[in-house]
C-alpha cells in the first residue's frame, strides 16, 4: 500500500490539531523563556546547596507567631518532611514556608486544600487555616526517588 487513502475531513483535522499544537508551544515558550514565568508562589529563591545553612531553613521548626497563627518553616528532603510532626490548636492559621535541597517534592494534606509543590532554588508559602479537629496525614505526592512512599508527616490539630 503505497499511496494509503486519506480522507478530506482527516487531513483537516490533523492540520487543526497540528497548528494548536504549534500555537501551544510558542504560548509556552514566550511565557517560560521570553516572561521567565514561574509556578505562583514561588518569590524568593534560595541555592538548594545552602538549604541547611541558611536560616531560617538551618532550623526548621514549627514557631507561634500571633494568638492564633503560626509559621511553619520546613525543609522537604529525600526522604522526609523536617520537622514531621506538627501539633497546633484548632482553629490555628498555618503560614507555610518550605524549600528542598535535592529534588521536587509535594506537601499535601489529604482533606484540606494545602497542596504545596517544592522546589529546589525556590521558596515555596502557603496559607491555611485549621478549623477541624484531626490526624491529619502530611504527604509527599510528587514523586522523589525510591523513598517516596516513605516521605510523610503527622499534623495534629487538637
Ligand atoms: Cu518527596
Amino acid at each position: 500500500m503505497s499511496h494509503a487513502y486519506m480522507p478530506r475531513s482527516e487531513k483537516i483535522w490533523l492540520a487543526i490539531g497540528g497548528f494548536s499544537l504549534f500555537v501551544f508551544l510558542v504560548v509556552l515558550g514566550i511565557l517560560a523563556f521570553g516572561m521567565g514565568m514561574n509556578p505562583p508562589g514561588h518569590m524568593r529563591t534560595i541555592a538548594p546547596e545552602a538549604v541547611h545553612t541558611t536560616s531560617p531553613f538551618q532550623e526548621p521548626k514549627l514557631v507561634q507567631t500571633g494568638p492564633n497563627t503560626y509559621k511553619a518553616t520546613m525543609v522537604a528532603q529525600m526522604f522526609s518532611f523536617v520537622p514531621n510532626e506538627l501539633s497546633i490548636p484548632v482553629g490555628s492559621t498555618v503560614h507555610f514556608e518550605l524549600t528542598s535541597p535535592d529534588v521536587v517534592h509535594g506537601l499535601f494534606i489529604p482533606n484540606t486544600n494545602v497542596n504545596i509543590m517544592v522546589i529546589p532554588g525556590h521558596i515555596t508559602e502557603f496559607t491555611y487555616t485549621f478549623h477541624s479537629k484531626g490526624d491529619y496525614l502530611i504527604l509527599c505526592h510528587e514523586y522523589c526517588g525510591a523513598g517516596h512512599h516513605l516521605m510523610m508527616g503527622r499534623l495534629l490539630v487538637q
